[in-house]
């Protein structure tokens, strides 16, 4: 069995339950602490640890305790949820990765994951085929600390040898959890909507067009990137990854190849501003140089499997 103990923060979100329930099948279950700031156990599969990541006297105290030697570090309020409260959404962003930094450093972790994102992007960034090294000039509260977690993680790479890895997710989409506060979630929410016959309310327009990624993608590029031998990995701020880029209106017609009465109606709200200073599409040519990522669901095979996997949960 495995000798590595993994943290995961933000283990109750959705990429961080997921990733807890894969971690568990890589390093078995006793060997990854899942933690986040409820007291509920969302996977109901300890072991599991009310976990407030500003609390940095506490978080020192669990990697001590647990013996850690990896840390997943998904704890974070996303883009559109973040303008709510900037000052807030600043401090568990950038306070609470910067903690996990000296951690990395103070305890010797052998490896942190740090998850990035294309809201690091900005209008003064190419739209088409972003490139990896372009100017950041993020919109949002939640891209900036991300973009300077990114610029932080490097400079622990190279100053104290922190072991840091990290890609620029795109929009995640998947059945096994809905995510909250993002400016992509309307692609999950559709699915929903599709499957329980409701028309949708879309609130980006319709043709707005961004990266995304399906969940099973997502995961596995996370897992592969940690896997890697340290030599191969050539960017220690963050890869840009990428699988697909669609619209709300090509989401629409993918949906519509299954469930052909599927309804939508379009009522774009402030989410359409940040999405509209994102990118559309991405280069990940380093990522799949360096380490070998491919994405293996485009639009209509992420659309089959989710309705297949959502009409499953309905009926259960
Ligand atoms: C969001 O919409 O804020 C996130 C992201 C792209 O990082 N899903």
């Amino acid at each position: 069995m495995s000798k590595d103990k993994i943290l995961i923060t933000g283990a109750n979100g959705q990429l961080g339950r997921v990733l807890a329930t894969e971690l568990r099948k890589v390093h078995g279950k006793e060997n990854v602490l899942a933690t986040d700031i409820s007291t509920t156990d969302i996977l109901n599969n300890s072991p599991y640890e009310f976990l407030d990541i500003m609390n940095v006297m506490r978080l020192e105290e669990i990697v001590d305790e647990h013996q850690i030697t990896q840390i997943y570090h998904m704890a974070a309020i996303l883009s559109a949820s973040g303008e709510w409260n900037p000052m807030k959404t600043w401090k568990v962003n950038f306070d609470g990765h910067l903690s996990i930094l000296e951690i990395a450093e103070k305890f010797q972790i052998e490896k942190v994951f740090f998850p990035s994102t294309i809201a690091v992007f900005g209008t003064t960034t190419p739209r088409e085929n972003t490139p990896q090294h372009v100017p950041l000039m993020p919109s949002t509260v939640y891209g900036i600390s991300k973009s300077t977690g990114e610029l932080w993680s490097n400079y622990y790479h190279d100053r104290y040898g922190t072991d840091i890895r990290s890609v620029r997710y795109p929009g995640i989409i998947g059945y096994q959890s809905l995510p909250s506060g993002g400016t992509t979630d309307y692609a999950v929410e559709i699915y929903h909507a599709a499957i329980k016959g409701e028309e949708y309310e879309c609130f980006l327009a319709e043709d707005t067009r961004l990266p995304m990624m399906y969940m099973s993608d997502a995961i596995r590029a996370t897992i592969e990137l940690m896997q890697v031998d340290k030599e191969n990995i050539n960017i220690r701020t963050s890869y840009n990854l990428s699988a697909m880029s669609f619209t709300p209106g090509e989401i629409t017609e993918s949906i519509r190849k299954f469930i052909p009465d599927f309804k939508i109606k379009y009522k774009p709200d402030h989410r359409q501003d940040i999405a509209a200073s994102w990118t559309e599409s991405i280069d990940d040519s380093m990522a799949r140089r360096d380490w070998g990522w491919k994405e293996e669901y485009d639009l209509d095979a992420m659309t089959e499997d989710m309705i297949k996997n959502l009409r499953l949960q309905f009926d259960s």
